[in-house]
């Protein structure tokens, strides 16, 4: 049987990732897929982004950074360096990473019991709404709808089922919630130190979807565990100083490494 492996933000953290995949026992016909937030802060985007391309059984999940870095390339230059957009627009195979990058998910549900995603799921989105949303969302990664967004996604942090900003606010940024309301919050911090008195981790709220569902996701370094029930958050900080972790999804088996980066 094929295995499929995750690894969580690698933020550019190019170096750190080959040590972590001379660690993961990944055979030939098995798949890696990366759980979005591969550029963007990191020494070595651009060696990570030539890596998966020239590889056939990688795959990513879009990630927020993956996103503002399909917005500047695809719309107009406004959240990257411009020293980094240009290092990447001269770097070989430019055409093709950004042909890679726009052929990835927001979200993929792998089976009946594993789903993927860079920041979390909306407690109320039952079964059929996932599936609409990982379906629908693919058609989302275009210059259009991403101008858009980013002009739109503050006035979009309410419910609702059918609204494509919304989706992907939450598939790309979500942390918290208010748990009366269910409106989107905006803070960073972990648990034990959030700033808003009502708010809890998307992943505390009673959900809609099957219990059975796993979920799998990155982008929230400062949780402090890997494994809350059936989520598992895979961002171990990297780029911060702290670890670069990896999970065969089949026994959950952990892999890590500590970060090349000096903490501040
Ligand atoms: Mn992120």
């Amino acid at each position: 049987m094929n295995n499929t492996f995750l690894i969580g933000d690698i933020h550019g953290c190019f170096e750190d990732f080959q040590q972590l995949l001379n660690q993961m026992p990944i055979q030939e016909n098995d798949k890696l897929i990366l759980l979005g937030d591969l550029c963007s802060k990191g020494p070595d985007g651009i060696a990570l982004l030539h890596w998966v391309i020239n590889q056939h059984h990688v795959e990513s999940i879009i990630g927020n950074h993956d996103l503002l870095l399909l917005h500047d390339l695809l719309v107009k230059p406004k959240f990257n360096s411009s020293a980094w957009l240009e290092q990447l627009k001269t770097a070989k195979q430019f055409d093709e990473m950004i042909d890679w990058l726009r052929s990835q998910s927001f979200m993929q549900q792998l089976d009946q019991h594993h789903c993927l995603v860079h920041a979390g799921l909306f407690c109320d989105w039952d079964d059929a709404t996932l599936s609409e949303i990982e379906h629908h969302s693919s058609t989302l990664i275009n210059p259009k709808f991403i101008k858009k967004h980013y002009e739109v996604m503050l006035d979009h942090l309410s419910p609702s089922q059918s609204d494509p900003h919304f989706w992907i606010n939450v598939l790309v940024n979500i942390r918290y919630i208010d748990q009366h309301t269910k409106h989107l919050l905006q803070d960073f911090n972990a648990p034990e130190h959030r700033t808003h008195p009502e708010s809890i981790p998307w992943f505390e709220a009673p959900t809609a979807y099957h219990q059975d569902l796993n979920v799998y996701f990155g982008h929230w370094s400062l949780l402090n565990k890997i494994q809350y029930g059936r989520f598992w958050c895979l961002d171990g900080g990297c780029v911060y100083g702290n670890q670069l972790i990896g999970l065969k999804l089949d026994d959950h088996t952990i892999y890590s490494v500590p970060s090349s980066i000096q903490k501040d």
